[in-house]
């Protein structure tokens, strides 16, 4: 598999590169709002380390990674009022993965609303 580029956006925005409309930030952990939201709220959560993607990633960050995802859509959905909340992760170019640093979308879901393509 190619091997992780910190030069990716992600890796842009955890160096400071990048602009990013930050929602939580620790030692290991940022999410941010993503820029082409499927919904109201789309948030994205990423590792400070880095990974590529799910196959690359060391155990215990995925571990902290999901502990702070669940965090985060805990917080989305109460300030985005939503009813519900997909969470998606895509590992390379064939399954959707367009930005090659480790991330979950949390895609909150509203009654009625389909989600933008
Ligand atoms: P994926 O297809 O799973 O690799 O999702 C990458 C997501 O990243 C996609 O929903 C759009 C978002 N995105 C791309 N460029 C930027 C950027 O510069 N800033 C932010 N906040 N999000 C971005």
């Amino acid at each position: 598999m190619t091997a992780y580029d910190p030069d990716n956006i992600f890796g842009k925005i955890l160096k400071g590169e990048i602009p990013s409309h930050k929602v939580y930030e620790d030692d290991n952990t940022l999410a941010f709002m993503d820029v082409m939201p499927q919904s109201r709220g789309h948030t994205l959560v990423i590792p400070k380390t880095g990974s590529r993607n799910l196959f690359d990633a060391e155990p215990q960050v995925l571990a902290n990674l999901i502990q702070k995802t669940q965090r985060v859509a805990k917080a989305v959905m109460t300030a985005m009022d939503a009813d519900g909340l997909r969470l998606a992760q895509f590992n390379e170019a064939p399954a959707g993965q367009t930005v090659f640093h480790l991330h979950f979308h949390i895609i909150p879901m509203y009654e009625g609303v389909p989600l933008r393509p």
